[in-house]
């Protein structure tokens, strides 16, 4: 960090080291500590390790000249963990549920960490989580998946059956209706695991539904619609229009190279990409073909649109163009003026995203971001921007748009057509305030 031609400011996500004034004066006046450096050239060789160095050889960090335990002793030995877990400096990085948010824990959901993730994929092991009757391990070897309705034969499929036909990997979002519903309500959520967590990206494995609706000789004529059923205690049942069923959605049994989780569908879930979380049935059971939209409560009752005239709208199904900056966010301290990477993720229900614009002046002037590749159709797109914080508050947003050249709304523009009676599908722009003293919070602009 010092020594490097920009200054690198920081945000604390860890706990910080920071350097004792004598350590300071240590290095800059390049003073050699030769019994310090005795010992640890001793400790050097007889571990077979680290290279000793020298005070005074590079700028920066002192605590280079001392050799930790880890470079001085035998480590564990392999598969002592057999399933790799994070490192224990890591357990601050978890899923989290939001108290008081609804009455019992197995209809409810916990929100993914956005805050602490890299890249585009999120761990499965941080996904978030949404079940309205709780979640089952469910036996594979007792779970079967049925094709009825207007087919010409009706199948019933093992896991077995399923696992080897051919198969597809693709890499898409997922992000519940609710997602940002909060706001709609102008609560200012703290954090952005809580604004936007209901929100993950994964690489799905399994086998295209158009395959096996071929398979069993589904009436392309008058099935205009599949319904969806979940194994759960939930009755959990939606209706696809059957254009979308045929184009990519995947009966899907893998997640990021393994089995789902057992909290996301194991053994079997859909994949209906760019559409919202809660048609992507989990504990998959039965596809149903059929001539008219099913109309069942998860579509009728709940995940519907209470508009301005009084309408409800029903069956919305793609989630709009959407961005939020994930760092800094809402909950983190930039400690110091200097420099900083603002990074953040973009996604559209439509297709890929085409340009993230980044304001940090609450929208008056944008200056357009980095997208890092991969930048895939209807999966997170990662962005990031340099910015120099002078230490004055600034307001932080992204805007972005897709490959249909739709832009995603602000607040008052979304609420303009769709009024504040809503609780589902929120893809307004998101504002995190920096305070002087560095603080990020969760703001709304008029
Ligand atoms: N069978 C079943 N499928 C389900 C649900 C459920 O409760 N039961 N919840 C739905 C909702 S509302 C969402 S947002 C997603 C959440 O998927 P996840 O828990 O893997 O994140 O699953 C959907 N599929
Ligand atoms: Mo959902």
């Amino acid at each position: 960090m010092t020594g490097s031609s920009k200054q690198r400011g920081r945000i604390s996500r860890a706990p910080e080291n920071f350097l004792s004034q004598e350590q300071i004066a240590a290095v800059s006046s390049g003073r050699r500590d030769f019994l310090r450096q005795a010992m640890i050239a001793a400790a050097a060789v007889s571990a077979g390790a680290a290279l000793p160095l020298r005070a005074g050889e590079a700028a920066g960090d002192p605590e280079i000249l001392d050799l930790p335990p880890w470079s001085k002793t035998l480590g564990k030995p392999v598969a002592s963990n057999p399933y790799g877990s994070p490192s224990k400096y890591e357990k601050n990085l978890i899923r989290r549920e939001s108290p008081g948010l609804t009455r019992v824990g197995a209809a409810s959901v916990s929100f993914a960490p956005l805050q602490g993730l890299f890249g585009i994929i999120t761990p499965s092991g941080l996904h978030f989580e949404r079940h309205h009757q709780g979640w089952q391990d469910v036996d594979p070897a007792r779970h079967r998946f049925m094709i009825n309705g207007l087919v010409r034969t009706p199948k019933v499929y093992t896991m077995d059956d399923l696992m080897r036909l051919p198969s597809v990997s693709r890499i898409h979002f997922i992000e519940c209706g609710a997602n940002s519903g909060m706001e709609w309500g102008n609560v200012a959520v703290p954090t952005v695991q809580y604004t936007h967590g209901m929100l993950s990206c994964s690489e799905f494995t399994g086998v295209p539904l158009s395959a096996l609706l071929e398979d069993c000789g589904a009436d392309l004529k008058a099935g205009k619609y599949i319904l969806a059923e979940g194994a759960d205690g939930s009755s959990m049942t939606r209706t696809i229009a059957m254009e979308r069923a045929l184009d990519d959605v995947i009966v899907a049994y893998g997640q990021n190279g393994e089995m789902l989780r057992p909290e996301n569908g194991y053994p079997l879930r859909l994949v209906v990409p760019g559409v919202q979380g809660v048609s992507w049935v989990k504990w998959l059971r039965r596809i149903e073909v059929g001539d008219q939209p099913y109309g069942t409560k998860d579509e009728t009752l709940h995940y519907v649109d209470l508009l301005p005239d009084g309408a409800q709208r029903q069956y919305t199904s793609i989630q709009e163009c959407k961005s939020v900056i994930t760092t800094p966010s809402g909950g983190q301290t930039l400690i110091g003026q200097g420099y900083y990477t603002i990074t953040g993720l973009a996604w559209s229900g439509r297709g890929r995203i085409r340009r993230v614009d980044v304001s940090t002046d609450g929208g008056r002037n944008w200056r357009t971001a980095r997208l890092e590749t991969p930048v895939l159709s209807k999966a997170l797109t990662r962005f990031n921007l340099d910015w120099q914080w002078d230490g004055s508050p600034a307001l932080l947003q992204s805007r972005a748009i897709d490959e249909t050249g739709y832009v995603q709304p602000t607040m008052p523009q979304l609420r303009e057509v769709r009024g504040t009676k809503s609780i589902y599908h929120n893809n307004a722009i998101q504002t995190w305030a920096v305070a002087p003293s560095g603080e990020v919070s969760n703001v709304q602009l008029g």
